[in-house]
């Protein structure tokens, strides 16, 4: 380890072991480098004694959901922010997804990426609609607007488009095709919050979109969700199914159910706009530590987050190909879980190897060349306002003392599982950072 990094994390009282050679590594039976685990997605909890205050107050006004003045003034707030007309707050995104469904009327088959959150799939599964799985640009990780046209059916009926770790997917391409074909184009846009694409905020394209306020994402609501859009009397209607269908006491209008967020979630979300600016500049920090350990390091590639769009920087985002550096990506994972840094393979092993799509559709890889190679490349790390740059670095630290050992590395964990021998490509040379 770096002389500066140790003075650092003893100035820091941060509880971190160092690993100077192999043999201090953790996967060999040695102390994690942390003590405590470091996980993807720790929450952003900004103002704790402000949120609390906001649940007082909906305390002491007796009013604790079904559209309560800290919603309407969430959904007011976050509308201004994306620059929509409408924004309708739920529970979470995968109902707001499910009812943005039903009320476009979507049905037979719609046309999703594979590599998304399975919550994709399941809400037109749940619908007992078909989610036909498409294939991926590797570069940008979203859906490949290439392959599209070839999957469309008479049945066909939309497209939902995955704006995949905040970055804006490609929107005119899927819109030319959704006019073309008369399909309807909505957007998961789950990871997008404060995200722009082509200068315009994410929540404005398609027919709609919708985002997820989970506490693992940049801003949340503990649980929580909504689906924006400029459509007046879609919205309308969502905010009917959104509620049963009530359109006032005792008059159901529609079929709905009950899609609504809290009041104790609204003051979690309007505490999270008033610090959002805060978590998005320490996301950025995190990525340009990362960024800058990463420089010069052949064979993992970095996520790029685009700079000139507004972007909320919130997954790290490494693909390690074993070709180029000798260690399997699943082999990095465990080595960082054994030294508490619990990295996320996100979204292994794509959704169309999981029930109930892959006894659905057993033969669904072959189409799927990009996804089925990038699911085994991609590795999450940690980040968010619970890691500091000093952590980073010594994350940092860890891969690259595997990768600079790639061969005695996987050869050791070879002899140990001996029943599952991992394979290993012949290592790039060096990964020495310049100046160490
Ligand atoms: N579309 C997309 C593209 C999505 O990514 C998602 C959700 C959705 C739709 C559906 O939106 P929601 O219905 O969820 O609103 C997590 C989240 O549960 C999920 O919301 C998110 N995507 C997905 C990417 O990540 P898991 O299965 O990884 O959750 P879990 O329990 O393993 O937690 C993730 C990490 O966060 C762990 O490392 C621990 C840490 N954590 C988690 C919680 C809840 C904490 O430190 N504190 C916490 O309170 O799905």
């Amino acid at each position: 380890m770096l002389p500066a990094l140790r003075r650092a994390l003893s100035e820091m009282s941060i509880r971190m072991k160092t690993s100077r050679d192999v043999s201090d590594l953790a996967i060999f039976g040695n102390s994690p480098a942390f003590a405590e685990k470091l996980y993807v997605g720790r929450p952003n909890v900004g103002d704790t004694t402000k949120v609390l205050e906001r649940i007082k107050e909906a305390l002491d006004n007796r009013w604790l959901t079904n559209h309560g003045p800290l919603v309407q003034e969430l959904e007011r707030r976050i509308a201004k922010l994306l620059g929509v007309k409408h924004c309708i707050a739920m529970c979470n995104g995968t109902v707001a997804l499910e009812i943005l469904i039903r009320a476009l009327e979507l049905s037979g088959e719609v046309i999703i990426p594979s590599f998304t959150f399975v919550a994709t799939a399941h809400a037109l599964q749940w619908q007992e609609i078909t989610p036909v799985f498409c294939d991926i640009n590797p570069e940008t990780h979203s859906i490949d607007p290439r392959r599209i046209e070839e999957l469309i059916t008479p049945r066909t009926s939309g497209i939902i488009g995955v704006h995949l770790w905040g970055r804006g997917c490609d929107v005119e391409q899927l819109s030319e095709i959704a006019r073309n074909n008369s399909l309807k184009l909505i957007f998961d846009a789950a990871h997008a919050f404060a995200c722009s694409h082509g200068g315009k905020m994410i929540g404005g394209f398609g027919e709609a979109e919708v985002f997820s306020f989970h506490a693992t994402k940049c801003f949340n609501t503990f649980e929580g969700g909504a689906v924006v859009t400029n459509n007046d009397e879609l919205a309308a209607k969502i905010r009917l199914m959104n509620n049963f269908g009530f359109a006032g006491y005792d008059n159901v209008i529609y079929i709905g159910t009950n899609g609504k967020m809290s009041e104790i979630s609204a003051a979690m979300g309007l505490t999270g706009l008033d610090g959002l600016n805060d978590f998005i500049s320490v996301n950025r920090r995190n990525y340009e530590r990362y960024r800058s350990e990463f420089e010069g390091l052949p064979g993992v590639r970095l996520f790029p987050h685009d700079q000139a769009e507004e972007g909320n920087y919130h997954y790290v985002i490494a693909e390690i190909d074993e070709e180029l550096v000798g260690v399997t990506r699943d082999l990095m994972m465990e080595i960082l879980w054994a030294e508490n840094v619990i990295a996320r393979r996100y979204f292994y092993p794509g959704c169309h190897r999981m029930e109930p799509y892959r006894s659905l559709f057993p033969t669904a890889g072959g189409l799927l060349p990009k996804t089925e190679e990038l699911t085994k490349r991609v590795l999450v790390l940690p980040t968010g306002t619970a890691v500091n740059e000093i952590q980073i670095a010594a994350i940092c630290e860890i891969i690259r003392l595997v990768l600079c050992n790639a061969k005695e590395v996987t050869a050791r964990l070879n002899s140990r599982h001996l029943s599952t021998p991992l394979t290993a490509a012949e290592p790039i040379t060096s990964y020495a950072r310049t100046g160490q």
